[in-house]
């Protein structure tokens, strides 16, 4: 009996391994999956066959390559697909960089290409390497016993993208900035300042070193933990907000979600963090196209002090740093509500081992407050539909900021982007410990805010692109913007009160460079010249933008011609596979010579826009003048933009709602 029963585990045991090694590399049930863990091990493995695979090399990136747009949205689920993988790597001695695409159902590299005069994104282990260098420098233990540190492990150093640097440093390049990490939690609440270190990890050694003189530390003090602040406020006697699992209005099946009338994909992709692809709505029984891909494209955190340790620094955190392998575990009942639903995703690692990361994205519902509402003062009869709202959410963390990116879907027809930014300020240690000591609260021409004694956080500002291809109601699309202003007095309009809305198409990708408008109170729109609602207007969907800013730092300036993304609010363009990135593919010691990479190179075919597959990027800039009160971590700011349905519905998608 034992005998049999043992035998009938082993027989079903290789029967299940045969079924697992058959489906290990067509286990994807739709073409936009993300890859696998089997998936990325094969596609490692297979790229290590190539003839140029280096002897020493670090991946940058192990994603799916998507598959052509028309097979994604022509696919039918059961029937075959492409199923490919898109490596960018590095030979670390030769400071080479490759891209290569493989075919993970025969296992094949299919194309492999020597990309030069780039830098892929930093690895995780060169911020150790990077560490290892500094401390080990003779200059760097000189600026630390000038500073009476003499023991190195007190001393935190934290590695920066090069960022905007003298073209006669070559090789791969990064900073090292040092900060004192003592007995204390919060080392970027202590800069040592002004020693700044470029390591060239080609060759593993400090090229260059900066020491602008001493400057006192600040004290320990700057921690947020518990233990840290001591005394702490009554907490609050708990509000239970509750959903039973079985009560969950969204399903989920693999990387599929259907939620109310909304229908879309999402992934969590290495770099971009959480992408939303074929986003479409259930509009009575047909199933109508939105989105084909949305996600955050770059982003750019220029710095405004001219300190020479201070104006290389401009961080384009999705392009120099990954925003997706940068998202960690989130939790629960802290990072998100209690009824939050914890999903994982699996990277590949620098070596292309499995990083497999539980819980980084979270998906849940809240209350969204009241849809609409009418009370007839006549009758006292109240007519009111309360909101919910699915939301999508991951945070990354680069170094000392937090962001977290939240996809909002709504039951009237809309979506909002809300980015909310943490973390702690990039502070600069300054010897005033007062304001009035050198006017640091009031300087007319400061750069820079006394956030605490000892500490200044200068000003800054944070850039998001988000590339939005929209395909509303279908592939071919136009883009228009919106102006508003007032009527000219006359006989037409004799109280002048009149005003009038006026709507242009752009013809080509040229014209559609944008900033906005408030005496205009400016929109974008992309809609379908070939589908109507039932009024006989154009289906459309608007880009409301919320807060925004103007950047400060100079046109001809290097790190605009890096960041040229940010040059306007919004862009157009033509669909082309191989657009994504406002700043381009490898931002990461850019120069942004030849016009500049990413957007500006996108656009300079002027490809016309007027019934075309067409791509959306608009461009949202935070002005970050730090107060104390963001000290020694930041309360929470909320910046976003919405995405409106304009006459892609007939009336009030949210009408049908019960009460
Ligand atoms: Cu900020």
């Amino acid at each position: 009996m034992k005998n049999s029963l043992s035998q009938i585990v082993r027989l079903s045991s290789i029967f299940l391994s045969i079924c697992l090694f058959a489906l290990l590399v067509s286990a994807a049930k739709h073409p936009l999956d993300p890859l696998s863990a089997d998936e990325i091990k094969s596609a490692v493995k297979t790229v290590k066959t190539e003839r140029g695979f280096p002897k020493k090399f670090l991946f940058s990136t192990v994603q799916l390559n998507e598959p052509p747009k028309a097979e994604v949205w022509n696919f039918k689920s059961g029937s075959t697909f492409r199923r490919e993988a898109f490596v960018i790597l590095m030979d670390r001695p030769g400071n080479k960089t490759y891209e290569a695409t493989i075919d993970l159902r025969t296992e094949k590299v299919i194309s492999w290409k020597e990309i030069t005069g780039v830098q892929p994104l930093i690895f995780e282990v060169e911020y150790t390497e990077l560490k290892r260098v500094v401390k080990a420098d003779a200059r760097w233990k000189e600026a630390m016993r000038k500073r009476g540190i003499t023991d190195p492990n007190l001393v935190e150093v934290d590695g920066w993208a090069i960022g905007q640097v003298d073209p006669k440093f070559t090789g791969r390049l990064m900073r090292g900035l040092s900060y004192f990490k003592g007995e204390g939690e919060n080392y970027y609440g202590r800069p040592i300042e002004g020693v700044v270190a470029i390591v060239d990890l080609t060759r593993g050694v400090v090229v260059d070193f900066t020491d602008t003189g001493v400057v006192p530390i600040a004290e320990k003090g700057q921690d947020f933990s518990e233990a840290a602040i001591g005394k702490l406020r009554e907490k609050l006697k708990p509000m239970t907000i509750t959903q039973r699992r079985e009560d969950v209005g969204y399903k989920i099946n693999g990387n599929q979600i259907v939620w109310e009338k909304w229908h879309f994909r999402y992934t969590m992709h290495p770099r971009e963090g959480i992408v939303l692809h074929t986003v479409a709505y259930n509009d009575d029984g047909k199933m109508r196209p939105i989105l084909y891909r949305a996600a955050l494209s770059e982003m750019v955190v220029p710095y405004g002090d001219p300190d020479a340790n201070w104006r290389w620094r401009a961080a384009f955190d999705v392009g120099e740093y990954n925003i997706g392998r940068n998202s960690y575990p989130l939790e629960a009942n802290l990072d998100a509500p209690e009824n939050a639903r914890l999903l994982d995703a699996v990277f590949a690692g620098d070596e292309g081992e499995i990083l497999d990361r539980k819980g980084v994205v979270a998906i849940y519902e809240r209350d969204g407050g009241i849809a609409w509402k009418h009370y007839d003062f006549t009758t006292g009869k109240n007519e009111t539909r309360r909101a919910r709202e699915l939301v999508l959410s991951a945070i990354a963390t680069i170094g000392n900021y937090d962001y977290a990116i939240n996809y909002i879907f709504k039951q009237d027809g809309s979506m909002e982007v809300d980015l909310a930014l943490t973390g702690i300020m990039l502070a600069k240690g300054v010897k005033e410990k007062r304001a009035d000591e050198n006017q640091m609260m009031m300087k007319m021409d400061a750069s820079g805010h006394l956030v605490a004694e000892n500490i200044v956080a200068p000003h800054h500002q944070h850039f998001f692109n988000f590339r939005l291809d929209f395909d509303v109601d279908g592939v071919n699309n136009s883009v228009t913007e919106m102006n508003s202003s007032q009527m000219p007095s006359g006989a037409n309009n004799p109280y002048m009160n009149g005003f009038i809305m006026r709507e242009t198409m752009f013809k080509t990708e040229r014209e559609a460079q944008r900033v906005m408008d408030m005496q205009a109170a400016r929109v974008w729109t992309v809609m379908n010249p070939a589908a109507k609602n039932s009024l006989g207007q154009n289906t459309s969907f608007i880009i409301a933008p919320g807060a925004n800013s103007m950047p400060f730092v100079a046109p001809e300036s290097p790190v605009r011609r890096r960041a040229q993304f940010i040059n306007n609010h919004f862009w157009a363009t033509r669909y082309n596979a191989d657009e994504v990135y406002a700043a381009g593919v490898y931002p990461n010691q850019s120069a942004g010579r030849n016009g500049g990479d990413g957007l500006p190179k996108y656009v300079a075919n002027n490809e016309s826009l007027e019934n075309q597959d067409v791509v959306l990027w608009y461009t949202l800039g935070v002005t970050h003048i730090p107060r104390p009160e963001e000290w020694s971590v930041m309360p929470t700011t909320h910046v976003g933009f919405k995405l409106l349905p304009g006459a892609f519905f007939n009336r009030n998608p949210a009408l049908d709602l019960p009460r």
